[in-house]
């Protein structure tokens, strides 16, 4: 088999990580003999072995890793983190060759675990194909920002909203499933006042387990006006309440209230980045999606679109100020009688 059949094999294997390692990245590895994989390995949850580690030890014997040639979807790390460096225990083993999917961007490894296997005489090569793995991940080391996603419902004639103050459900179940696949890869989910005090929102994901529930961040004028009953308060999963006015009330050990001057769309954005928070999920209303939009901070839009014409209604995007902005059309799918459009900035 050639070294680009073995990568997507790792790649396979890395994604059934997927949804379980939080931060740190999904990664996959296969030990290839005679172009022959003969064990397979990937990271299994955030905090466990390295993928690398993994792969080594479903050898069925430990001698076969001298003179093999390993093919792993990221850079092997080189530092000690929460386990040992994975580039120091490959060149212990004897592997000869190594074939990286992509360097890792965090600086902690940064190129330093291909340097190490290189200085040790092994043959490294690096493919750059990142097999769409860690998108978030990638984004957060590149650009030292969480990637961004807004997500809306809409009718067909584009509205929102029926009436003014009132939840209304626009799309079927399919796109619920979906939405919920959506927030599982999310660290956090924002949404704004108007819409927690109007949907009263769980922002939890279900339908699925995760290991690590993305935060649930609301923005919202002053913590200790808001009714005491709403779902963001029942302990389901961290609560971040983002307001201008310092707090006088004592709150439940999920609740924080970060207080600054004046939360925009960068300060946010930055806040969560200061926490290691890599993907954050803007659910609405329409004030806040229209205030990251104008602030040129999406990165992907997600649009759910029921062939419904509602008529009188709110339109998405009303609030939106800024300059007019045209989007690359990159996934069009069905979701029984309704469909989703996933757009990217140009
Ligand atoms: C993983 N799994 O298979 C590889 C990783 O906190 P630690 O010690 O688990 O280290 C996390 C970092 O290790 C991660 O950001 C990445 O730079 C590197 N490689 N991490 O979780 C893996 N190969
Ligand atoms: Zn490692």
């Amino acid at each position: 088999m050639d070294e680009p059949a073995l990568l997507r094999i790792a790649q396979a294997a890395a994604r059934q990580g997927r949804g379980h390692t939080y931060t740190n990245p999904v990664v996959g590895a296969v030990i290839v003999r005679d172009g022959q994989v003969v064990a397979t390995g990937y990271h299994h949850r955030f905090g466990g072995p390295h993928a690398e580690i993994d792969a080594l030890q479903q050898l069925p014997d430990p001698t076969l890793a001298q003179g093999a040639t390993m093919v792993v979807t990221l850079e092997p790390c080189s530092h000690y983190g929460k386990t040992p460096p994975c580039a120091v225990k490959l060149i212990a083993v004897g592997i000869r060759r190594v074939v990286i999917g992509q360097l890792d961007p965090n600086p902690v490894v940064a190129g330093r675990g291909q340097r190490m296997l290189a200085a040790a005489g092994i043959d490294v090569t690096v493919m750059n194909d990142t097999g769409e793995l860690n998108q978030a991940y990638n984004f957060f080391y590149q650009q030292r920002r969480p990637l961004v996603t807004v997500k809306m419902a809409q009718t067909l004639d584009g509205k929102m909203n029926q009436a003014g103050n009132q939840r209304t459900f626009i799309t079927g179940p399919a796109a619920y499933q979906d939405s919920q696949r959506l927030r599982a890869q999310q660290h956090a989910i924002l949404i704004g006042e108007r819409t927690l005090l109007v949907d009263n929102p769980q922002l939890t994901v279900r339908e699925q387990s995760v290991d690590h529930p993305p935060v649930r961040v609301a923005l919202v004028e002053d913590a200790d006006r808001l009714p005491p009953d709403l779902h963001l308060f029942d302990g389901q999963a961290p609560t971040w309440l983002l307001t201008r006015h310092a707090t006088r009330q004592k709150w439940p050990a999920s609740v924080r209230v970060l207080v600054d001057q004046e939360w925009t769309p960068a300060t946010v954005v930055q806040r969560l980045a200061q926490e290691g928070l890599q993907a954050l999920l803007v659910e609405g209303g329409s004030v806040v999606q229209s205030r990251f939009l104008a602030a040129d901070l999406v990165d992907r839009l997600v649009v759910y679109t029921a062939p419904t014409i509602f008529g009188p209604g709110l339109p998405v995007f009303s609030e939106y100020q800024g300059p007019s902005v045209h989007w690359n059309l990159s996934q069009v799918e069905h979701l029984g009688p309704d469909w989703r459009v996933e757009l990217r900035r140009k």
